[in-house]
């Protein structure tokens, strides 16, 4: 489909309309068109379809084995028990695993065109929603995940629920298709307090919609928040980070970052991953219109003619982060902004195991590898083991950014049953793991991504054992160093801010980036353009030696990396704009030079 035609459709769409729900009530076919797809995500689903199967079906003639992904939102991960067990249920209707995701989301694959409706229903129900999982709005906020009880967690909690409502899209559209036009909830959408001379600022010129307008925005848009000296929420690789600034125990503001983003093409430099820069400081009772604002810049600035160079990364690029300040100060009448404050982050690692909330009762985050809660043949039985935590002890769980899942709010008296329960269902401790097991991951890819080029979530198991028994036989297995896979380079196991990125490019062929950080806060330069996935532990394994041999005391892998060695390739800021004018001329069919 042509870049174009995306934001046509969604301007004829009539609120993301389009004819959805046509297409779900026609019980004749097993899937709909590809325009109708463009509009799904905005409801939180992707048509796909199984990539194991596509040959053979092809072969014999078949039509692909179709089927939905449906993403459910929840802010800052948080689930209760009873939507838990929903959604446990609603996976056994679809293929039978749940997958969180790590921005704290719930993916079921595998779903039937003739069961969505009841599915989306009923997650709507449970007071959770799809609206907005994926498309070009802002997507779920992700949060701090450990649930301590302090004024500075429970305010960042409490941001992301904000911001999630205020960049709730307002067409009726979704009650009308999937709700029968009910609202669950009058308090559904509740409309933030908003600053009028903001809003008059920051509205759309048209369209019922104040803020998206009737085109939306250009493309998809994240937001995280993070408490240093924890990045779980991974603030750098954000479209919008947000870090608190703690005065006495209580939060004054937060600091605003933009323009991180990782998606890119292999060879293309005009695509490329960036990290959040500083943007500036505002005051707590200002920080959702202070979003608002910098939303509203990328949805009149972003480039909507061609979505590989649409996400607010290169309109920040384009702009320059001193015009961009500008413009977003501009819509902030009457608000006082002061420069980012400095911050420092530690990792991005989750809190593995048993701690204290704070409030007398305890948290337990448990390992889950590759977010795949599922019942592992001779392994872990996550699936059971979860369903029963949550129907026999009725305990909130919290998705963390890792895809990890904590099981919150766990009286003192509580603690042995669900060690009981994890044990008996053989949901092993994390502590016999390296620390890098603990906080490897890959993203979904094959069979259910349409856009994989290699496998990811399948395979990083199988070579983390082999650099496991590396990290041992040197000694580095309580080393952070942080290793993350993804099947395609469009980065959604964010692999360019990790020690170790393997982005696919071809079946069992990756590219191997390396020499970002555990903090999250650099990026990682191309190291080998391509090598086959037995050659991953390898390659690995040269470069941990070196470290073993060269660190200083107490030195980690990412300082190591940055004292001793040379980032691989990365493009120059001139590359990137040289590229990205030829794109733009290309587009626009002249030739380069000519565009002006
Ligand atoms: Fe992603 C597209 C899975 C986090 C960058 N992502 C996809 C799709 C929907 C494929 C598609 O478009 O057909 C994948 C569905 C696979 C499947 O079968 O489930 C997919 N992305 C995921 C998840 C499930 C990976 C995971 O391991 O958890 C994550 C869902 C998060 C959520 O709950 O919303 C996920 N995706 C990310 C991240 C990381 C993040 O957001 O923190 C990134 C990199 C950060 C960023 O956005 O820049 C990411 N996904 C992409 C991109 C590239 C965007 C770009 O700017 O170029 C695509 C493709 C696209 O948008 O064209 C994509
Ligand atoms: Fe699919 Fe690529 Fe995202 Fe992996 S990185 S889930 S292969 S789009």
């Amino acid at each position: 489909m042509s870049k174009a035609s995306v934001e046509d459709l969604k301007l004829a769409s009539h609120g993301l309309r389009g004819e959805l729900a046509e297409n779900f009530a026609d019980t004749t076919t097993t899937h709909i068109p590809e325009e109708s797809n463009v509009l799904l995500k905005h409801h939180g689903s992707y048509q796909q379809d199984d990539r194991d199967l596509r040959a053979k079906l092809s072969k014999e003639g078949k039509e692909k084995a179709w089927s939905f992904m449906v993403r459910s939102k929840m802010p800052g991960g948080r689930v209760t028990a009873k939507q838990w067990l929903l959604h446990d249920a609603l996976c056994s209707k679809a293929m039978g695993s749940i997958r969180l995701t790590n921005r704290q989301g719930i993916q079921l694959h595998g779903v039937l065109k003739g069961n969505m409706k009841e599915l989306i229903q009923s997650v709507n129900r449970s007071g959770l929603t799809t609206m907005g999982a994926c498309g070009d709005v802002v997507r779920n906020t992700m949060g701090p995940a450990a649930p301590i009880k302090d004024a500075v967690h429970a305010d960042s909690q409490t941001l992301t629920e904000e911001i999630s409502q205020r960049f709730l899209w307002r067409s009726t559209a979704y009650s009308d298709i999937w709700l029968d036009g009910e609202k669950l909830d009058p308090d559904w959408i509740k409309d933030p307090e908003v600053n009028p001379a903001v809003r008059e600022k920051t509205k759309a010129a048209e369209g019922d919609d104040p803020i998206y307008g009737k085109v939306y925005l250009p493309r998809k848009f994240k937001i995280g928040i993070a408490i240093a000296p924890i990045n779980d929420a991974d603030v750098y690789s954000q479209d919008v980070g947000l870090v608190p600034h703690v005065v006495n125990g209580a939060v004054e503001g937060y600091t605003i970052l933009v323009g991180g983003g990782f998606g890119m093409s292999h060879g293309q430099l005009a695509t490329r991953p960036y990290l959040a820069q500083p943007l500036l400081y505002v005051k707590r009772a200002n920080v959702v219109d202070a979003v608002e604002a910098v939303v509203t810049v990328q949805r009149d600035h972003g480039n909507r003619t061609d979505r590989k160079n649409a996400r607010l990364k290169y309109t920040v690029q384009t702009m320059g982060i001193e015009a961009f300040r500008a413009e977003v100060q501009s819509r902030l009448p009457g608000i006082s902004t002061e420069p980012a404050k400095e911050l420092k982050f530690d990792t991005v690692e989750d809190n593995l195991g048993w701690h204290d909330q704070g409030d007398g009762k305890l948290y337990c985050c448990v390992h889950v590898s590759m977010g795949r809660v599922t019942d592992v043949a001779g392994g872990p039985q996550y699936r059971t083991a979860f369903a029963e935590i949550a129907t026999t002890l009725d305990l909130p769980f919290i998705v963390t950014p890792n895809t990890n899942l904590i099981i919150a709010d766990v009286p003192a008296d509580k603690k042995d049953a669900v060690n009981a329960i994890l044990a008996k269902h053989g949901v092993v401790h994390a502590d016999g793991m390296t620390r890098a097991r603990k906080v490897a991951h890959a993203c979904v890819a094959l069979p259910t991504c349409g856009l994989s080029l290699s496998e990811s979530e399948r395979v990083l198991p199988g070579f983390m054992d082999k650099i496991d028994a590396t990290l041992r036989e040197l000694g580095l297995e309580n080393e952070p160093i942080l290793f993350r896979m993804t099947g395609c380079p469009n980065g959604c196991g964010r692999p360019y801010n990790a020690d170790f990125g393997f982005v696919g490019r071809a079946p069992n062929k990756y590219a191997v980036f390396i020499g970002g950080s555990i903090r999250g806060n650099r990026l990682a330069g191309l190291e080998f353009k391509s090598v086959t996935g037995e050659e991953i532990p390898n390659k690995v394994r040269e470069f941990l030696v070196a470290f073993k041999n060269e660190r200083q005391p107490g030195e980690i892998f990412a300082d190591w990396f940055a004292r001793t060695r040379q980032l691989g390739e990365a493009p120059t800021p001139e590359q990137f704009h040289v590229e990205l004018a030829e794109r733009a001329a290309k587009l626009a069919g002249q030739k380069v030079g000519e565009a002006g």
